[in-house]
């Protein structure tokens, strides 16, 4: 440590232990400041979310409270795996569904019956709660406990005796279990459910019923290191949304005494923070790795892509939150292996973008500067608690940072010295470029941390302006990577008149193809735009850049859908032979009826049931007919989808060769007696 850092640390212990020795020159907070709990919340990032529980078993999202226990039993639960999936990602700790709004327990409540005590999972022995406190003090982990206060299951849900049962149960999680570092609590209260037996609608004033003023005591009390989340905080407030994403203008500051938790307009109104919030309450992205929060064995195939979860981790941590990533643990209790595979990718780009910082050997001016104590090569030190600040008076001054040599850059990272308030309303960066100098970013707060994801820009020297601030800015780091492009397979679709099209995230990035089977180099051909290709053939397509390369991508098209028409008589019946995958039609009659528009040998047909995110319309039985008139059907192929549930990915049945101009598919039953619905059709035509 630099001599000046310790006079700096010592001037702040001065400063903050007697207000009497307050030196003149250090910048007074701007209100709201964050706790310390707070503060070192913030700094954990990144963490786990683990959705674990009876709906792992019933295959639900939302329990109704009335499941038997003995339906939990996972066969190798093994809270270590999770939290090692945790450790080796750089996340620092796990919060666990200890009970969800079904009230089921996953510790041995002494106040309830539904809980895994009732289970078979080890005879009734078992504490999942205390087993994840193990495995996290074992790998460095913090624990952190997500409580559902609404409780289908319990009798008195909706009187205030069960508040009594809530803060009960609160005293169990936050005395037995070591320390706890954060309360999650949900936001989703009230509706129907079993009650101890009622099978009712209970609604509550969500406002008032919980009586959080009288319950936060006992947490506080408990665990005072702990942080308590909720759309109202008190400490830590939801990102409004559960799509992995928090604004770019972010502020830690919110209107707190006017959100309460399950508000209906809190997304839209208060998600986003005020700049002249009156509690400093930071957000939280929450976001599961699948489209559920609990397992489901049919969303195996849909583990979210790597291009999806780096967006997930910039448009968070880099935008001034923490990152809580859900893993719906499985019936066997442990993570999906395709899930710690996409957290493993995520993880290997994160310290791939982050590797080397640009700025080292930089030279860094300040156009004003407070004192020798707050100099601009504070922010660039790699210590947080050290900042670059200037006089009280000025709100608006740049830094400029120079390089030895020219570099490449696409990511600009910035630091608000948080401690003393978020401040910075709006800011610029510029490159220079043939010395004048260029802006290329125009935004708005910081924080915590801002990430700024760029385009590809080469400069000998970058221009950092505050141009905004509630009061002199305190920034405590600035970064520059060069991060490398997102080399993945392209992906491949072709749409109803056979027009091919490729696509990867980043740009800059080559794709090269062949139609043939072939294996694709560089001698390929190069994607440049779409292009037709109405027959059968094999697309194998990579992509590459900077010598790096993708894995193969590999499609098989059968003959394209060119000359079909759909005979049912219904506009949208189009979107089963649109080549998109995201759309379907939904048949009244459990039929789909196709016009080839020419005669064809057929070996076969495909379907690929509806990939919304809820299960409906998918065929468990069918028949499949041919036809050369539209009037004499005669039947190819019948049977079952047999995993179709579990798997809805594309079917395939293949038949001895009919030549035909009409096809049909019946679906003569359907999983949950829903309507048939069918994403895309296509025949079979090679061997
Ligand atoms: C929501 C809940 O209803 C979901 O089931 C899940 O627990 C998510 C994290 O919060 O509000």
């Amino acid at each position: 440590m630099k001599l000046c850092h310790l006079v700096f640390f010592a001037f702040t212990i001065l400063c903050t232990s007697c207000n009497q020795f307050q030196t003149p020159n250090l910048p007074a907070p701007v209100m709201p400041i964050p706790t310390t709990q707070q503060l070192e919340w913030q700094q954990m990032e990144f963490y786990a979310f683990v959705h674990f529980n009876m709906n792992t078993f019933t295959n639900q999202e939302w329990g109704f409270g009335d499941e038997n226990p003995a339906l939990f039993n996972p066969t190798q639960l093994d809270c270590r795996q999770w939290a090692k999936v945790a450790k080796d990602a750089g996340m620092t700790g796990i919060i666990i569904t200890a009970k969800h709004h079904d009230g089921f327990c996953l510790w041995p409540s002494a106040y309830t019956e539904h809980s895994i005590k009732n289970s078979p999972w080890k005879n009734g022995e078992g504490d999942v709660i205390k087993e994840l406190a193990e495995a996290c003090q074992e790998y460095g982990l913090k624990m952190g406990i997500y409580y559902s206060p609404w409780d289908r299951n319990h009798a008195d849900y909706g009187k205030p005796e069960y508040l009594t049962y809530m803060r009960n149960q609160l005293k169990e999680l936050l005395t037995n279990y070591g320390e706890i570092y954060e309360v999650w609590f949900d936001g989703a209260n009230g509706g129907t459910g079993y009650y101890g037996g009622a099978n009712e609608e209970r609604r509550v004033d969500k406002k008032t019923y919980y009586d959080m003023q009288n319950t936060y005591p006992i947490i506080r009390a408990l665990q005072p290191n702990a942080v308590i989340f909720s759309d109202a905080g008190p400490d830590v407030r939801w990102v409004g949304n559960e799509e992995g994403y928090a604004f770019r203008t972010m502020w830690s500051n919110l209107l707190r005494d006017s959100v309460y938790a399950g508000m209906p307009e809190y997304s839209k109104l208060y998600a986003a923070g005020q700049e002249n919030g009156t509690h400093w309450v930071p957000g939280e992205t929450n976001v599961s790795i699948r489209p559920g929060w609990y397992y489901h064995e049919y969303e195996d195939h849909k583990v979210r892509s790597l291009p999806e979860l780096i967006d997930m981790y910039y448009n968070s941590i880099g935008r001034n939150t923490t990152f809580l990533l859900n893993f719906p643990v499985d019936k066997r209790g442990l993570i999906h292996e395709n899930d710690v595979a996409q957290l493993e990718k995520l993880t290997a780009k994160i310290q791939e973008d982050f590797k080397d910082n640009l700025i080292n050997g930089a030279i860094i001016n300040a156009t004003q500067v407070r004192s020798e104590l707050f100099v601009p090569a504070n922010a660039i030190d790699g210590i947080m608690d050290t900042y670059w600040a200037t006089s009280d008076s000025v709100t608006q001054a740049s830094l400029t940072i120079e390089f030895p040599e020219e570099i490449a850059f696409n990511r600009f990272l910035i630091q608000e010295h948080i401690a003393l308030g978020q401040r910075v309303k709006s800011f610029t960066v510029e490159i220079k470029w043939a010395d004048k100098w260029e802006e290329i970013a125009n935004e708005t707060t910081i924080g915590y941390k801002r990430i700024l994801r760029l385009p590809d820009y080469t400069t000998t020297a970058i221009r950092f302006t505050i141009q905004d601030a509630k009061a002199s800015p305190c920034i405590s780091n600035i970064a520059v990577y060069n991060a490398p492009k997102l080399v993945i397979p392209p992906t491949i679709t072709r749409n109803k008149n056979g027009i091919v099209t490729m696509t990867i995230p980043e740009k800059g990035v080559d794709i090269y193809y062949t139609t043939d089977g072939t294996t694709p180099t560089t001698d390929a051909q190069k994607y440049n735009e779409p292009f037709i290709l109405t027959d059968t053939a094999i697309v194998n397509a990579i992509a590459i850049h900077d010598q790096k390369q993708s894995d193969i991508r590999t499609v098989i098209f059968d003959i394209a859908p060119l000359k079909w028409t759909i005979i049912n008589k219904d506009t949208t019946a189009i979107f089963a032979i649109d080549g998109n995958e995201q759309t379907w039609w939904e048949s009244d009659k459990n039929e789909l009826v196709i016009d080839l528009g020419e005669t064809l040998e057929i070996k076969g047909f495909t379907y690929l049931p509806m990939q919304n995110r809820w299960i409906s319309g998918f065929i468990k039985a069918y028949e499949f007919y041919v036809s050369d008139d539209n009037k004499n059907w005669t039947l190819a192929a019948k049977g079952e989808f047999g995993n179709i549930l579990n798997s809805p990915v594309l079917q395939t049945v293949r038949f001895d060769k009919q030549k035909a101009q009409y096809i049909k598919l019946t679906a003569t039953s359907t999983i949950n007696d829903t309507k048939a619905g069918f994403a895309e059709v296509g025949v079979l035509t090679t061997d």
